[in-house]
């Protein structure tokens, strides 16, 4: 039996129903039989960064506990991302759906494809904010920082609203 690891996920959306996307994400993380979603932040809208124009997203964080080693979860969102139909066409462009591991308990991991923590989350506001929510004295692995020190310094702040959109958490029994 494998000790579950708490883990941290962003999601984010700007293509479509986009609500309906982060919406559908979470019932199909929490439908996974090795992941139990714990918490889930407040609903963003967040002003798009880096270097292509494209419409605003809605972004957000779950907590979850997983069975899955960092590839398994690797692929289970991958899988999720498929089903939500994103198509991978410009790097860094819009998207019915993107998740992100941001961290895998304390695991630092430098992969083709999977690096741990996530490489852009300690300077990204529309990661730290909501990630404060559901994690809020977590030490970032790796460099030790806090999330709110690495907020304090992050240049996308102002780009970050919080919604009154609320994600239902579902309890599953067991
Ligand atoms: C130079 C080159 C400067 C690249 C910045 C920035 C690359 C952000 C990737 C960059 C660069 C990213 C989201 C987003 C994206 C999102 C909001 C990325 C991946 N995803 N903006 N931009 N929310 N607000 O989820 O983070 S593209
Ligand atoms: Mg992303
Ligand atoms: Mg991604």
């Amino acid at each position: 039996m494998r000790v579950p690891v708490t883990v941290y996920l962003g999601l984010g959306s700007n293509l479509g129903d986009r609500l309906n996307h982060l919406q559908q994400a979470v019932e199909q993380l929490q439908a996974h039989p090795e992941i139990r979603v714990t918490r889930v932040s407040s609903i963003y809208e967040t002003v798009p960064v880096g270097p292509v124009e494209q419409p605003d997203f809605l972004n957000m964080v779950v907590a979850a506990e997983t069975t899955l080693s960092p590839e398994e979860l690797l692929s289970a969102v991958q899988e999720i991302e498929q089903r939500l139909h994103r198509v991978r066409t410009i790097r860094w462009g819009p998207r019915t759906l993107d998740i992100d591991i941001l961290l895998y308990g304390e695991r630092v991991l430098r992969q083709e494809g999977l690096t741990l923590p996530h490489p852009r989350m300690e300077e990204r506001a529309f990661v730290l904010i909501p990630l404060l929510e559901v994690a809020g004295n977590l030490r970032i692995p790796g460099s030790g920082a806090t999330v709110q020190a690495r907020l304090e310094a992050a240049p996308d702040r102002s780009g970050v609203r919080k919604t009154p959109y609320r994600m239902n958490l579902t309890p599953v029994v067991g």
